[in-house]
């Protein structure tokens, strides 16, 4: 279980390519998501505890864009019904990969089950829980709608989703202010402005954020009866929407 510090993009890079998570990007992930997204522990503690409250006997939980599985095993950790399963996914071989092993290493009576896809071609159904957490950002805008109502369609009544994404915002002022915060809160956790600025180059067009409007509304639209903000730090937000 070995996992470094992110440097990535410490040094001077002639070209950046676009961002992927492969093999380098794997190796330094914990430290990554922690010292760039802010909020990030918080999120991951009340996923588990809203699995905890929401999760049905016989239904089954999904974190879908899992990376190395953080909300899984918070939901795992806090789920107290006797019959069910997390249904883990990431379309990044090296994330499986690496996610596997962890798992093995930790317990044997993993409720968790692990599936190298894209999120966009995964059967849902049964499900009490569904986390999309800072994944739909990655999504082609254009194929979010029919994700979302896809996984309206696959909850049990009384199922919840929870959505945590990179906002944008529609004033301008407000749109520099939460990006130039985010930058102040990076800079904070140790990384240099080059090391900003490279990841910022490395992530467009690839990370998509858009304001709480445009989710609520295809929400909305998908069928949820509401979707709310229940946590915001700058511009990262986690959104619980009802079924
Ligand atoms: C966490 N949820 O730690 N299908 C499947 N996986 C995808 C797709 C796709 N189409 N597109 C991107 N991913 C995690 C953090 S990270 C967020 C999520 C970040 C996967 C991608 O491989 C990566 O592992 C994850 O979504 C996004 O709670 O790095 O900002």
């Amino acid at each position: 279980m070995t996992s470094g510090k992110d440097q990535l993009y410490a040094q001077p890079l002639g070209q950046i390519a676009a961002f992927n998570f492969d093999d380098p990007v794997v190796n330094v992930f914990p430290d990554m998501i922690q010292r760039s997204v802010p909020g990030y522990q918080a999120i991951i503690s009340a996923i588990g505890l809203l699995a905890g409250r929401f999760c049905q006997e016989h239904s089954t939980c999904y974190d879908l864009g899992c990376s190395l599985g953080a909300a899984s095993l918070a939901m795992q950790h806090q789920i107290q019904a006797q019959d069910f399963r997390i249904v883990a996914v990431d379309n990044s071989p090296a994330m499986i990969e690496r996610l596997a092993n962890n798992l093995q290493l930790t317990r044997t009576d993993n409720k968790i089950d692990l599936v190298c896809a894209d999120i966009r071609e995964v059967a849902i159904s049964q499900a009490s829980v569904v986390v999309l957490n800072f994944t739909l950002q990655f999504i082609p805008i254009d194929d979010r709608a029919a994700l979302l109502s896809r996984i309206y369609q696959g909850l049990l009544p009384g199922g919840i989703l929870i959505l945590s994404e990179k906002l944008a915002f529609a004033d301008p002022r407000q749109q520099v202010l939460q990006a130039d915060m985010h930058h102040l809160f990076k800079q904070a956790q140790g990384y240099s402005t080059l090391e900003i600025s490279q990841k910022r180059s490395a992530l467009e067009n690839v990370l998509v954020p858009e304001s709480f409007e445009v989710h609520q509304n295809r929400l909305l639209k998908a069928g949820f009866s509401s979707a709310e903000i229940w946590f915001q730090y700058f511009n990262f937000a986690s959104m619980i929407a009802l079924k």
